[in-house]
């Protein structure tokens, strides 16, 4: 965590603070890490097997979702479970699809004969990983997935742990996997990385996983693309004297009960407001059937801060850069304005994070551990690349090879201002270049 500058922390107060975790990276994870991604590219499926033998406790002959077991996974998905993937896939889509629609190819004349432009285009092969762990989530293979339909991606590959709930790869299907291999861990990043003989390379590698994932994620960074690197679920409230403590604390429990390192937290500028929820966190916990791991998370990362003022309260909030910020104050839309560090925001108290998790359409993959300080979450976007293009008349060549070749030669780069002097002085160019 970035420190909290000594000017804000004098105007906040904490009511209960957070002890946060030592995440410094992991030798001994970083180096096996990297003796899988070794493995992985110098044997392929076999090193494959071999992890999926000692990691999931599990040999396969062969590692693609056939056809048929597609057939078998849908038609076992409860009629329910279908709808509701439907609906979040098709809200996903719907939001993807209007901010697609906001990304315009560009050409411009800046100077008369210069022409610059930019095309907006698919990355052609894409993985993504499903992440397995504590719940099936079912709505993580759609947040990754239906993008890159968005998109345009030629070539979507999912990888999934083997052990995945067997709705997992039936909802894989219809988010759009064009192929689907049951294979987790850091082993499923290196086999997308570099392509074994079974699973094709991709260009970029996008989705959550545990800390495995993570480390190879960054190791193959370079040789392909890739998202984000994804911690544990936080949630940071905002909140006035209006705000109804039942609904921060199940607000902030929801979030918790996904890891014990997940992060809740408000501030607020109601002293009172604070106490009522710290109480009522505690009272919800009783009953909640997940409160071991919400518990936990609550007693090592819960955080309440009461603010001095709606100044403090805006500096906490770009302070935190949070993944998830909700905001519930009579002027929440007026707040949000001035804050411009977070993942996702939930203006007023309707706009619960548990929406944008499983289908309200804005995509649940966001920035966590003040990431949102530099980048917002994974959206269609992760899936494009945006590259330049430039022509240029016979009088866009007076406009620039004048000063392309000075600057050359002042950096005597005397190839480079050979190339500019050619096209607008071919028949004296031994004279300009010495
Ligand atoms: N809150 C998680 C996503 C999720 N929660 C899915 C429940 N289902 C992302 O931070
Ligand atoms: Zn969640």
């Amino acid at each position: 965590m970035r420190q909290l500058d000594s000017q804000l922390a004098s105007s906040v107060q904490f009511l209960k603070q957070a002890r946060i975790p030592d995440t410094d990276s992991d030798l001994e994870l970083s180096r096996s890490v990297m003796e899988i991604i070794f493995g992985v590219r110098e044997r392929g499926d076999a090193a494959i097997r071999e992890y999926s033998n000692r990691f999931d406790g599990v040999e396969p002959e062969y590692f693609e979702v056939t056809r048929a077991e597609r057939e078998v996974a849908l038609n076992e998905l409860d009629s329910r479970t279908r709808q509701d993937t439907e609906f979040a896939i098709a809200q996903v889509r719907r939001f993807a699809e209007a901010q697609l629609a906001t990304l315009q190819p560009l050409e411009i004349e800046t100077l008369p004969g210069v022409h610059l432009g930019h095309r907006i285009l698919p990355i052609a092969a894409v993985g993504c990983y499903v992440p397995g762990g504590r719940y099936p989530l079912l709505s993580a293979p759609i947040m990754s997935l239906v993008p890159a339909t968005v998109a345009g991606c030629s070539q979507i590959v999912a990888c999934l742990p083997p052990n995945a709930h067997p709705s997992v790869v039936a909802i894989c299907h219809l988010a759009g996997a064009h192929r689907i291999f049951r294979i987790g861990g850091a082993q499923a990043i290196a086999a997308m990385a570099h392509g074994t003989e079974s699973v094709p390379a991709v260009d970029k590698i996008m989705g959550p996983g545990n800390a495995f994932v993570n480390e190879a994620k960054r190791q193959v960074f370079g040789s392909v693309g890739i998202d984000a690197l994804a911690g544990p679920s936080e949630i940071f409230t905002l909140a006035d004297d209006s705000a109804d403590p039942r609904i921060l604390a199940a607000d902030m429990l929801a979030q918790a009960e996904h890891d014990p390192h997940a992060r809740p937290g408000m501030a607020t500028t109601s002293a009172r407001l604070a106490r009522d929820t710290i109480a009522e966190v505690e009272r919800q916990l009783e009953s909640l059937s997940s409160r071991e791991v919400a518990g936990e998370a609550w007693r090592q990362q819960g955080e309440v801060v009461v603010c001095a003022d709606e100044e403090s309260l805006i500096g906490f909030a770009d302070y935190m850069a949070t993944e998830h910020l909700q905001i519930h104050a009579r002027n929440a839309h007026a707040l949000l304005e001035r804050i411009s560090n977070y993942g996702s925001a939930f203006i007023g108290q309707n706009a619960s994070v548990v929406f944008s998790d499983k289908c309200c359409g804005t995509n649940h993959t966001l920035p966590t551990g003040q990431a949102a300080r530099y980048t917002g979450g994974l959206w269609v976007g992760t899936y494009l690349k945006t590259c330049t293009h430039q022509w240029i008349e016979p009088n866009g060549i007076e406009a620039l090879a004048p000063s392309a070749i000075r600057q050359s030669l002042t950096e005597r780069m005397e190839g480079h201002a050979r190339a500019a002097a050619i096209r607008l002085y071919p028949d004296q160019l031994e004279e300009i270049v010495n």
